[in-house]
């Protein structure tokens, strides 16, 4: 399923984000940008220890990364160029914050994206496996966050959205069905 805002299009498609052939995919990472399961540990595991090792330079220099923000490294081994690792909110009933932080993830990773020069860019369903936010929801506050970015104008020409699963595609395609053009 695709749809164009300005100049780029959103493809929502199901697949494994570490091989996918983008300038950069993003990493649903945890603050302490030291690998972890899920998607974070694909990722790791696909692109090899270059990653790990930019992550470990980026910590000492700025700590760990708070939910909401976004930095880049290398994409070593992976047929992409860059992740960019982002840290979405863990669910804990949707009142403390959870869908402005979600929301920030994107549109940090999509601002990175933008500085790297990158023309793709491929996003994960950040924060629905482990850290336990409603699939819907989530998506809703997903499809949301990247239209209202690229509508103020975007050099990006595709951010597709690889999704694991039939489930979770299947969400992300009603929501984005739904969303006025
Ligand atoms: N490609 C695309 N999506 C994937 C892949 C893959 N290879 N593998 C899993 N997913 P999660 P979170 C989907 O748990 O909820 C880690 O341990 C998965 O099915 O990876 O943001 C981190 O270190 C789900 O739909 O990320 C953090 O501690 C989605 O990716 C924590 O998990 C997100 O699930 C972050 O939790």
């Amino acid at each position: 399923m695709e749809r164009r805002v300005g100049n780029t299009r959103i493809v929502l498609v199901r697949g494994d984000i570490t091989r996918q052939g983008v300038d950069a995919v993003v990493n649903a990472a945890n603050p302490s940008l030291m690998g972890g399961g899920g998607v974070d540990g694909a990722i790791h595991r696909a692109g090899g220890p270059a990653i790990l090792d930019e992550c470990k330079k980026i910590v000492k220099e700025i700590g760990r990364l708070a939910p909401g923000n976004a930095v880049a490294t290398t994409g070593g081994r992976l047929p992409a160029r860059h992740v960019i690792h982002t840290v979405g909110p863990v669910w804990r009933g949707g009142g403390r914050g959870e869908p402005e932080v979600l929301r920030s993830a994107y549109v940090e990773s999509l601002k990175r994206a933008e500085e790297l020069g990158c023309r793709s860019v491929a996003f994960p369903s950040i924060s629905t496996g482990a850290y336990g936010y409603p699939l819907e929801e989530a998506a809703q506050v997903a499809l949301e966050a990247v239209i209202g970015h690229l509508e103020e104008g975007s050099p990006l020409e595709e951010v597709r959205f690889v999704l694991f699963s039939d489930t979770v595609l299947a969400a992300y395609e009603t929501v984005l069905k739904k969303l006025k053009p």
